[in-house]
């Protein structure tokens, strides 16, 4: 074989090498969403009029990944994200024929009651985070609490990563949430953790999703914005290699 056809190919399998090393951390077919910078300041209220709302685009929350088929009046909802040096916010538009919270204690069965889940790896690294804080899962609880596993594998409270607050409007809820972002240096329980500061061209891991849950035991439908084509479907509390890009942009 001539020296430069060896050198073509094994260039081409170095780079073959270095795609299935990069898409290891996640699995393919990845969204990516832009988010664009809020000029104006948003008011977390729920209600959507905020003149920095209208620079972002929808996402649309409608994979399945537990439960049976459902309507759209069971369930239909969407969600976009814009951010600043010091927070992303999220507005969700859901639609939900009936709000349960069943558990009363936010840290019981946090998962089976009708909540809001957003999922945020703030440095796109992927992997596994089940008790670990590479990644969040926080649970946002009808009473605008953000719920997650800590390094303790027990469940607590997150709320004052968030300020969260919903309201009906129509047959929708509006949602919106400001959330920090912290690294995988954060302690539980420690008065020292420093959120991380944002700008322009960072890239995060993002996914949002709803446990929709209409008065069984235990939560009806898991829907969520990223499709999970291979292993268990509800894994993204566990792994952050499920969850889309999403781009700060200017
Ligand atoms: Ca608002
Ligand atoms: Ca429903
Ligand atoms: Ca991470
Ligand atoms: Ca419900």
């Amino acid at each position: 074989m001539p020296v430069f056809t060896k050198a073509i190919g094994l260039s081409v399998a170095l780079i073959m090498l270095s795609v299935g090393v990069a898409n290891a951390t996640h699995l393919e077919d990845r969204s990516t969403y832009s988010a664009p910078q809020a000029k104006t300041a948003i008011r977390v209220d729920g209600i959507a009029d905020d003149a920095a709302w209208e620079a972002a685009e929808w996402r649309e929350i409608k994979y399945r990944w537990l439960g049976p088929e459902y309507t759209a009046e069971d369930f239909n909802g969407r969600f976009k994200v814009v951010w600043t040096p010091e927070r992303i916010y999220l507005l969700a538009e859901i639609e939900d024929d009936i709000l349960y919270d069943a558990h009363r204690d936010p840290l019981v069965q946090y998962w089976d009651d009708d909540c809001l889940e957003i999922f945020i790896d703030q440095d796109y690294s992927g992997g596994e985070h089940h008790f670990s804080h590479n990644a969040f899962a926080y649970h946002m609880s009808l009473d605008n609490r953000a719920i997650d596993i800590g390094t303790d594998g027990e469940a607590r409270e997150y709320t004052d990563h968030t300020e969260s607050r919903w309201r009906q409007e129509g047959d929708k809820i509006i949602w919106e949430v400001a959330i920090e972002l912290y690294d995988d240096s954060y302690v539980d329980d420690s008065d020292e953790n420093e959120p991380v500061e944002l700008s322009a061209g960072k890239v995060l891991g993002l996914m949002v999703a709803y446990c929709d849950n209409d008065g069984s035991e235990l939560r009806e439908n898991f829907i969520g914005s990223e499709s999970v084509p291979t292993g268990p479907k509800d894994r993204g509390y566990i792994d952050a290699g499920l969850f889309g890009k999403v781009v700060l942009d200017e």
